[in-house]
């Protein structure tokens, strides 16, 4: 009998799909937001997946946390109290408690099973959520903020914008999060692929422009996201310099670096040109 395999594939879109071959599943469960499938990939190691879309691998998570926390952060002298929406996993907290100056990380997820479930297969990012300066919140991160005040750092760690997440790359979310910031306060957002989604960065930018003067991207490879290159958006009052803090800080990290935090926003001309 034929060796029986088994493969994860996302459906990128209609006509693009990543497959990955798997070990085992380690679990599959209605939440009561989404589907929510952890597995054992052979090429990426565990992988976390919402409703078919890859969230997290152990392998490749490492570029994105660090490029959606650090690169903020390090635009602070003493960023304090900080945000994450979404990002139920955790990999976002644990990069901002490497900052000294951080008091308080809140991580504002609407679904209780993600964070059970990174809890129990990835203690790696979800431990830092027991640290005594990390605060969860089971709650919608679009009321969360209504009523959030003087943070200097907020995070959009959220998955695609469909579904309960759609409200996350509205305009009106991000005239939230102008008023939950101090004034030279930072959002940041997740902005998807600059190969698939070119329309969707646009509205984005347009949308955080309501709220704010400056809106710059960069980018990153992850390659268990779609087409494998990633965008982030990066939304202030103020122009964005790196604090001379980037350089003196020393941080462990494996794919930021304090060159890194410029040449981020390097942008190919394909991407200088769809955003201004
Ligand atoms: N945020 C996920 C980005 C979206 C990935 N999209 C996809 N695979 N179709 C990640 C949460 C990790 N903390």
């Amino acid at each position: 009998m034929a060796k029986q395999e088994t493969w994860f594939t996302e459906y990128q879109t209609d006509a693009l799909s990543l497959g990955l071959r798997i070990r085992q599943i380690l679990l599959a469960e209605e939440t009561p937001y989404q589907h929510l499938l952890v597995a054992e990939t052979e090429t990426y190691g565990r992988l976390l997946a919402l409703d078919g879309a890859i969230q997290t691998t152990l392998q490749d998570e490492f570029v994105y946390h660090e490029m959606i926390t650090h690169v903020p952060l390090f635009m602070l002298d003493a960023p304090k109290k900080v945000a994450v929406i979404g990002g139920g996993d955790g990999g976002s907290i644990r990069e901002i408690l490497k900052h000294a100056s951080v008091e308080e990380a809140h991580l504002v997820e609407i679904d209780a099973r993600v964070v059970e479930a990174a809890r129990r297969f990835f203690p790696e990012l979800s431990s830092a959520l027991d640290d005594s300066r990390a605060h969860v919140h089971i709650e919608n991160g679009i009321d969360w903020v209504k009523t959030a005040r003087a943070f200097d750092v907020i995070i959009v760690d959220s998955t695609d914008p469909i579904g309960a997440a759609a409200g996350l790359f509205e305009p009106a979310f991000y005239q939230s999060i102008a008023a939950a910031l101090k004034p030279d306060g930072i959002l940041v957002a997740q902005s998807e692929s600059p190969f698939l989604h070119q329309g969707l960065i646009q509205q984005m930018i347009r949308g955080m422009k309501t709220a704010f003067e400056v809106v710059r991207p960069y980018v990153a490879p992850v390659p268990t996201y779609p087409s494998g290159y990633w965008s982030f958006l990066m939304a202030s009052h103020r122009p964005l310099t790196p604090s001379p803090r980037c350089r003196s800080e020393a941080i462990s990290t494996r794919y930021w670096t304090p060159e890194m935090q410029s040449a981020a926003f390097v942008l190919p001309r394909f991407l200088e040109e769809l955003v201004t």
